[in-house]
């Protein structure tokens, strides 16, 4: 029957909680990919299990299937679970996001909570595990440098504060600064209003995960607003740029292929 219900439209008036989480939106993602940029947001992992993890599964963001010098992917380690070495001539770096992990170097079993790293230098035989659960973020790739790289690891907070010339955001680099390295992963923070002073385009590549913080970023001529938990990989020579917006501090860690030959 017509005329006896009272239809009201209010989501037309003032969107629904649930309606202004548009990562719940029907085929709906802030997700993109092009050919020298990408943005995985938070809704897009796809979780798999991996050779060589245990009782974990990966959600990779970026890998040379991209065209990238490096793969860049999260491990969710379920209890008891560990990840072998990376493969021959591979390096790696963990970072601890969640929970507790755990590396047995040598003698030493050293314990990894959240905001702590460790880096594997290639053909570590070291292996990474977690009794009751971490989540990681790792960077991989197959070393370049025909140096000498050392096993390393510490907490994010106790790496010193770098001088960063005209820009104003906070920097820590977590890899040691000599040709022993082909890549370092930096730490940035930015408060709420500080952005980015050099409009940059280089070389290098990054792979990006923003921890803390909202903002915008731009990637060639486009302009992404993102917030904690979305990733981005940067090809060489993309231009590129970040505003912190919102109350809340911005962090993000970065990876970056640096004294690399460009040639
Ligand atoms: O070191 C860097 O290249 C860094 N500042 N890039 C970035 O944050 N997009
Ligand atoms: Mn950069």
């Amino acid at each position: 029957s017509c005329g006896g219900d009272i239809r009201e439209y209010s989501a037309a008036m003032r969107p629904s909680d649930e309606a202004l989480a548009f990562d719940n939106l029907p085929g709906f993602t802030r997700s993109a990919s092009h050919f020298d940029h990408a943005v995985v947001s938070v809704e897009s992992r796809v979780w798999a299990g991996q050779r060589g993890w245990k009782k974990a599964t990966t959600a990779h963001i970026v890998s040379p299937a991209r065209g990238a010098n490096f793969a860049m992917y999260l491990a969710d380690m379920g209890e008891e679970s560990s990840g072998e070495p990376a493969a021959a001539g591979v390096e790696r770096f963990a970072m601890v996001l969640t929970g507790e992990a755990s590396v047995r170097h040598g003698k030493k079993n050293i314990q990894l909570g959240p905001n702590s790293y460790a880096y594997f230098p290639p053909n570590s035989t070291d292996v990474l595990s977690s009794e009751d659960g971490a989540g990681l973020l790792i960077y991989e790739r197959l070393y370049s440098a025909g140096g000498k790289p050392v096993f390393s690891h510490g907490e994010v907070e106790e790496s010193p504060l770098l001088p960063t010339g005209p820009e104003v955001f906070k920097l820590r680099k977590l890899l040691p600064q000599t040709t022993d390295y082909d890549f370092n992963v930096h730490i940035m923070d930015f408060q709420p209003g500080e952005y980015l002073w050099v409009k940059e385009v280089h070389y290098n590549q990054h792979g990006l995960l923003l921890l803390e913080g909202k903002g915008i970023y731009r990637l060639g001529d486009k302009w992404y607003p993102v917030q904690a938990g979305d990733a981005i990989w940067m090809a060489p020579y993309v231009p590129q740029w970040y505003a912190a917006l919102g109350s809340t501090p911005t962090r993000y860690v970065i990876y970056k292929d640096t004294t690399v030959d460009p040639l």
